[in-house]
């Protein structure tokens, strides 16, 4: 197996999509191939910067990644796309809105994946940031990351992503609430999709005396950050897309010229890390219970004479053994 992953890691490297495409299934079904993976990856190349697309279900983030795509594409540049956990009204593996114009268009240098929960808890939380090390070492710049909405995805898109962009758009006091709820401090750029429809101009205004005053009161915890832009955009039409890049890029720019762009690399790593431990030891603790001890763990939990905490000093007792494939 080891040798089959080297080359793939190696073919990614030299920008082969196709290793690209078979590493990234191999990260999202988990276990010890994908943690041989994270093994195999170079470190983050510093180049790439990760962009977290975040917002309400519906809001248009991923009409509005399509635009994205284009702009990049059109400046020569190799971005990707994760969305994570797509919800399932995108059916039939169409990521995005624009799927078609993409493939006419952008295909050729963009890279788009969608990437879901297997019905592994966690699973995702080990698999996304080894995938943005992968992409970045296949080349792709910027990365881009979907996730919808914030606190039921088990992806910290914030905790991960260099620059994060909330997207809102009007007709819904929702998209508002959540802002409310601590999102705004978390937004690098802010946008107000669906500017073609009336009340956009308010939420604008909205979103600007609200981050004109978390500045003024000094709640925002946002050290030394930029004020967020906020940027106007029709995706379905493809107007502001460009202001976003600019907004992007010039995010971007800070980011490496203050030094904050090394501090995000290193929680990514730290992340990854920890997400990695998770991931080893739900596996060690698996074949634990199927192995010979786990016999006696699982029957004396059936029969009640084992109860759970002695189960689970049972298991951490035989731990170091399966993890170190004794
Ligand atoms: N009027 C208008 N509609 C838009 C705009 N952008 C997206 N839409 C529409 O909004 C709907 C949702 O768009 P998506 O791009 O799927 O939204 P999303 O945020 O990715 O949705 P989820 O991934 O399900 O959370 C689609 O019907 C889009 O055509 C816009 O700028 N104006
Ligand atoms: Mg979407």
């Amino acid at each position: 197996v080891t040798d089959g992953l080297t080359a793939l890691v190696a073919g990614a490297g030299a920008g082969d999509r196709g290793a690209v495409a078979r590493l990234v299934t191999v990260l999202e079904r988990g276990g010890p191939p994908a943690s041989e993976v994270a093994g195999l990856l170079p470190s983050a190349t510093p180049a790439t910067q990760i962009v977290g697309v975040t917002g309400a279900p519906g809001a248009g983030k991923s009409t509005l990644i399509g635009r994205m795509l284009e702009v990049l594409v059109a400046d020569g540049r190799r971005p990707a796309v994760l969305a994570v956990d797509p919800s399932s009204s995108l059916t039939g593996g169409a990521v995005l809105g624009d799927r078609v114009r993409l493939q006419d268009g952008a295909a050729s240098s963009a890279y788009v994946r969608s990437m879901a929960t297997r019905g592994q808890q966690g699973g995702l939380a080990a698999a996304v940031p080894s995938t943005l090390r992968l992409l970045a070492h296949a080349g792709f710049d910027p990365v881009i990351i979907e996730t919808t909405g914030v606190g039921q995805a088990e992806v910290d898109i914030a905790g991960e992503a260099d620059t994060t962009v909330l997207v809102t758009a009007p007709g819904w006091g929702d998209g508002i609430q959540a802002i409310k709820a601590g999102l705004l401090e978390l937004a690098d750029v802010l946008v107000v999709n669906k500017a073609d429809l009336p009340g956009a101009a308010d939420v604008r205004r909205e979103l600007d005396g609200m981050l004109d005053l978390g500045r003024i009161s000094g709640l925002a915890d946002r050290v030394g950050s930029p004020r967020a832009a906020v940027v106007m955009t029709d995706a379905r039409q493809g107007r502001g897309a460009d202001a976003l890049i600019d907004a992007v890029d010039a995010h971007r720019a800070w980011l490496e010229s203050s030094g904050h762009g090394a501090s995000h690399r290193a929680r990514r790593a730290e992340i990854e890390a920890s997400a990695l431990v998770t991931a080893r030891v739900r596996d060690a603790v698996d074949r634990v219970l199927s192995g010979p001890a786990g016999r006696g763990i699982v029957g004396g939990l059936a029969d009640g004479s084992v109860t759970p905490a002695t189960a689970a000093d049972r298991i951490l007792t035989a731990l170091p053994g399966v993890l170190h494939g004794a």
